[in-house]
């Protein structure tokens, strides 16, 4: 190798420097400045349902924040926040505590990062906080029983305050054979005997009840045969 290769070689290892330098400097300028980004929502996610009434809210970190206050209301304005906390800098998520548990309804959040004077906002994501659907369990859809005293099962709502089971031959449930409202711990009934079932084809259906909030089941039908 010649001088002049040499200082070619030279030149080329100081371009590779300087390059590493700049990518460096510009990198830390964004990140401190220009590079404070927007915060992320994760979750609940947008437009969902919860039947959780503590829910846990998420989002993506941003790099450099000092500080993230999260948001949440019933009022799409934030005007009367039922969360307005501020976290440090290593939390990106937040369980809203028992003793503030969330009524039945909907919610709007949003996170702002925090660094000095500087903030920036996440988009606003809705969710509604409902009591779960029922799902039945027996008897099946479109079965066949001899039973004229069917037990009717379906799953435990959690939250649930009451079930209204409502079994009629007629799928408009107007005029009932059952109605009858249980409370939380239950969910199964038999038709008792003096109160047996004629032969024909019924249709069925569970409410779970939580003070105001009520949510239906799918309607499922059977039959009660001779043979
Ligand atoms: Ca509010
Ligand atoms: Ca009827």
């Amino acid at each position: 190798m010649d001088e002049k290769q040499k200082g070619i070689g030279m030149a080329i290892v100081a371009c590779i420097i300087a390059a590493a330098l700049a990518v460096g400097v510009i990198g830390v300028y964004f990140l401190t400045e220009e590079g404070f980004g927007t915060p992320t929502p994760v979750s609940p996610l947008n437009d969902s349902e919860t039947a959780d009434n503590t829910p846990t809210f998420e989002w993506e970190s941003v790099p450099n924040a000092e500080n993230y206050r999260l948001l949440v209301d019933n009022d799409s304005d934030f005007s009367s926040p039922e969360v307005d906390i501020t976290l440090g800098a290593g939390e990106n998520s937040y369980t809203v505590p028992d003793e503030n548990t969330f009524s039945y309804g909907s919610y709007y959040w949003k996170v702002i990062a925090i660094k000095g004077d500087v903030e920036r906002e996440s988009d606003t994501w809705t969710f509604e906080v409902t009591i779960e659907e029922p799902t039945l369990v027996s008897p099946l859809n479109d079965s066949e029983t001899t039973d004229n005293t069917p037990t009717f099962e379906w799953e435990s709502v959690p939250n649930a305050e009451n079930y209204r089971l409502l079994v009629d031959n007629d799928l408009e449930f107007s005029t009932p054979e059952v109605d009858i409202t249980l409370g939380d711990g239950e969910n199964s009934y038999t038709v008792p005997d003096e109160n047996t079932l004629p032969y024909g084809s019924y249709y069925w259906k569970v409410i779970a009840i939580r003070g105001s909030v009520e949510r239906e089941s799918d309607t499922w039908t059977f039959e009660i045969s001779e043979v």
